[in-house]
């Protein structure tokens, strides 16, 4: 028998308070808060959009003092392009990102970038070789820009209990805005982890034998976020199969489980070239990269845009 569901709401309220509970503080939380309430401040008036971008992978430690980790696969590339485009877009942007993946207006610059990009002249000064400096100057202004003027936060993360707890405090912060708030949560994140009271506290002996280990589910937060965080945001979430016959089944359940605007679909195999978004509305519309020149977000976030501005625009929707 199907379960009542707002039995299933509590419970799933109940499962995400318990993790909050357990879960180690966030370093640093009060200098966090301070630059997002500065930040948020600055946008609470006027009538701009403000999308709250994730991007990268959460890590499940196996070990307070962790030596080893659970990993999930996202470069951050998704989410550093997404964000200049809705920077160009007009929006401001708080970038919640796994530390170490790619960041914003970095994306072509060579991957040892420190050591590849610069070299030294004749008096053993610093210079940026020709070859590279329309790349790096461009990187450096639009990076600037977006930072001088307030509309880009970064704020970083590496586990998943990192990841959730500054989640739950953009959102909040973020539900003053009502429905000129976005979502676009293009982190890839764990659906198993160790609970923190039970993890083993110093680096796991190997002399035992096989390791066994119980890994219980991540609460699902989307659905707190929708109900609770921010209700009137606009929220986009991604869903991500490497079997492409469940993947829109998949993308369809997350959307009405978790009261979603839009679930973007993709598949391993071709996630760069083709994602399908799922709507509300019962729409699916195939978005493809039409070459290897041209980013698919630089489409995906323009209907997204669109597709925002309706939401402000009829705030019953
Ligand atoms: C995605 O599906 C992203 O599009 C990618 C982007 C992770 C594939 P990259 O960072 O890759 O450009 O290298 N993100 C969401 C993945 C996810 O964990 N979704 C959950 C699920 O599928 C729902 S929140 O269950």
């Amino acid at each position: 028998m199907a379960m009542d569901p707002s039995v299933a709401a509590r419970q799933s309220e109940e499962a995400a308070e318990a993790f909050f509970r357990a879960a180690p503080p966030l370093r640093d939380r009060d200098r966090l808060a301070a630059s997002l309430a500065d930040f948020l401040a600055r946008h609470s008036a006027g009538g701009g959009g403000v999308v709250c971008v994730t991007s990268g992978g959460t890590t499940v430690p196996l070990e307070q003092r962790c030596v080893r980790y659970i990993d999930n696969f996202s470069s951050g590339q998704r989410g550093a392009a997404s964000t200049e485009y809705f920077l160009k877009a007009g929006y401001a942007v708080i970038f919640i990102h796994r530390r170490g993946s790619k960041q914003p207006y970095c994306r072509f610059l060579p991957e040892d970038s420190f050591l590849d990009l610069f070299e030294l002249g004749e008096d053993s000064e610093i210079q940026v070789p020709q070859s590279h400096s329309s790349v790096v100057k461009a990187a450096i202004s639009n990076y600037r820009k977006a930072i001088d003027e307030c509309l880009l936060l970064k704020l970083p993360f590496t586990t998943i209990f990192e990841y959730l707890q500054l989640l739950q405090m953009v959102a909040t912060s973020m539900n003053c805005l009502g429905h000129r708030g976005m979502f676009y949560l293009a982190a890839a994140v764990s659906d198993f982890y160790v609970p923190w009271e039970s993890m083993a506290k110093h680096k796991i002996e190997s002399a035992g034998g096989p390791l066994n280990m119980q890994l219980n589910q991540v609460p699902k937060m989307l659905f707190i976020l929708r109900k609770n965080w921010a209700p009137a945001a606009f929220c986009v979430s991604f869903k991500l199969e490497t079997d492409p016959n469940i993947l829109l089944q998949k993308a369809e359940m997350a959307l009405k489980k978790y009261g979603m605007n839009v679930v973007v679909a993709n598949e391993l195999a071709n996630y760069k070239d083709v994602v399908v978004m799922v709507t509300s509305n019962g729409g699916r519309t195939t978005v493809s990269r039409r070459s290897k020149a041209e980013d698919l977000e630089a489409q995906l976030t323009d209907l997204l845009v669109k597709m925002h501005s309706e939401h402000i625009a009829q705030p019953n929707s």
